[in-house]
């Protein structure tokens, strides 16, 4: 007798923005399979991250608590194994449990996965090709594409299962995360050149320096590695695939040479030659080159998440139906908005993150959900659809009324973040914190590392951001100084204030 307790199937990307999925409607590719979820079910269009960086958006997934509750602040911190997390809950409750792929959560005997019946997990970021996983342990090496392994792995793992048992799998695929290897099938793919985002050519002007001062531009901070190439003088060898934590991996970065039209830059694997009449042309090249890569990666995503949803389809419709699938991502990410790659600050392209949820027995086809969401809610939620009781520590509430449609008045319509490595090495993003409701986006750039690894100590001036979401939706103009936003300023404030004693979160002056 199969379980009535849904099956729940959590497929979470990395690093995957919702422009690039096609039911967002940005209109730069086209994902049919990702798409068949919001087609089936619902698709969230203010679903946020209150951490935008991977390892503390993924604790606070697995928790239902914010970071600074769990510990995992950074990038470089480690998730405690021994502490509470809903595989923990759901197995105790007869789930059988499994996490696949990306986890980044630390590694060893007091960080590993727990909770779970079944793991496989890329070491650390992974690789696209013939990965290392750490299977209950054990290191092994898979031969092929990242993406197909973790969802060959996942197939598996439900095709052995107990049927008469729910099951709760985490699926988190490596792509499409820097440095953007496609399968090499899908290499042809883009031949067209993809549109330039509207704020392609900010200037930061009317905001806090730290827009300006980030070092994730795409005219300038992309890699060799980063876009396939190679360069004839003192460049690498064609074909060579650079080694991470080697310095040439993140530090050879492509000029912008005084004369442009010395550079020649050759593609790693076909050796064609590229050269450049204006700095322009070659900005413009870096970008397609960038977004092509980016979106060869999701083509794999797309046929893989098809080949999830057919195999559990294939099952039956009572499998089927009794089954929530997920799609998001472990935070948005910015393409070419702002100039930028990578992701980090609260802007809404690297905040908001894409969310797709089917469950036939519950949720309409076709619905969209406006209402604010947090990945703090999403562990809460899990425990909700299988019946369970909510944990006292679990600070993410339900959203299961939402996905009936049915959002209660008293929906807290605000999402809190919080960004705590200040100028990490790699990008020089600074700390903040802020709170975004339905209108407006409130942001403190308080600009402090308190010394914590992957961060430097601070001491700059603090600043503050308002962004009024509705007329300024590209979050170009500060009007946190306008007088005529002086009250919107002070029960913004007030909000955020509020949110900071509810969680317990500290503020910084
Ligand atoms: C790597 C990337 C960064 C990226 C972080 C975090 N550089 O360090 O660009 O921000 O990962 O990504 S790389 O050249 O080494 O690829 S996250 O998804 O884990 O948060
Ligand atoms: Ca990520």
């Amino acid at each position: 007798m199969p379980s009535t307790q849904p099956n729940i199937i959590f497929i979470m990307a990395d690093d995957h923005a919702s422009k690039s999925i096609s039911c967002y409607g940005a209109g730069i590719n086209s994902t049919p399979n990702l798409d068949r979820i919001a087609e089936q079910g619902m698709l969230f269009n203010h679903c946020y991250v209150t951490n935008s960086i991977c390892t503390p958006s993924r604790a606070s997934i697995l928790t239902g608590t914010y970071n600074h509750v769990n510990g995992v602040v950074t990038l470089d911190s480690k998730i405690n194994k021994h502490i509470p997390n809903v595989a923990k809950h759901l197995r105790t409750a007869g789930y059988q449990t499994a996490m696949i792929g990306k986890w980044h959560l630390g590694e060893g005997s007091d960080h590993e996965p727990s909770g779970f019946d079944h793991w496989s997990v890329l070491p650390g970021q992974g690789d696209y090709f013939d990965p290392a996983m750490i299977e209950m342990g054990q290191h092994k090496v898979f031969p092929g594409y990242a993406t197909d392994i973790i969802t060959d792995q996942s197939i598996e793992w439900m095709q052995k299962r107990q049927k008469d048992k729910p099951f709760f799998l985490m699926c988190h695929h490596k792509a499409p995360h820097r440095s953007w290897e496609c399968n090499p099938k899908h290499r042809q793919l883009y031949q067209d050149d993809i549109k330039l985002p509207e704020t392609f050519n900010d200037d930061y002007k009317n905001r806090a320096k730290a827009a300006g001062l980030a070092k994730m531009k795409v005219s300038a901070d992309l890699t060799y590695y980063d876009l396939g190439l190679v360069q004839p003088e003192g460049g690498d060898k064609i074909g060579l695939r650079l080694i991470p934590g080697h310095p040439s991996f993140t530090q050879r970065k492509i000029p912008d040479p005084d004369d442009v039209t010395k550079l020649r830059l050759i593609d790693k694997d076909t050796g064609e030659n590229f050269t450049f009449k204006t700095q322009e042309e070659l900005r413009h090249f870096k970008y397609q080159r960038y977004m092509k890569r980016y979106l060869r990666t999701i083509e794999s995503i797309d046929e893989n998440v098809g080949r999830m949803l057919d195999y559990l389809d294939a099952e039956g419709k009572e499998v089927a139906d009794n089954t929530v699938i997920i799609y998001t991502s472990d935070q948005g990410f910015f393409l070419g908005d702002h100039g930028w790659f990578d992701k980090r600050f609260m802007y809404e392209e690297s905040f908001q993150m894409p969310f797709m949820i089917r469950y036939p027995k519950m949720i309409k086809p076709g619905t969209v959900c406006n209402d604010i969401v947090c990945n703090v809610d999403f562990a809460a939620t899990f425990l909700d659809l299988a019946g369970l009781p909510l944990p006292s520590y679990m600070q993410g509430r339900p959203f299961t009324s939402l996905l009936k449609s049915a959002t209660p008045p008293n929906w807290p319509q605000v999402a809190y973040h919080r960004y705590f490595m200040h100028r990490d090495k790699i990008h020089d993003a600074r700390a903040h914190y802020g709170i975004r409701n339905q209108r407006y986006k409130l942001i403190y750039w308080y600009n402090k590392g308190f010394g914590m690894p992957g961060t430097q100590a601070g001491g700059e001036e603090t600043e503050w951001e308002l962004f009024d979401c509705e007329k300024d939706p590209l979050e170009l103009v500060n009007v946190y100084g306008d007088p005529q936003f002086k009250e919107i300023v002070r029960t913004m404030t007030a909000e955020l204030d509020r949110k900071m004693v509810e969680i317990g979160d500290e503020p910084e002056h």
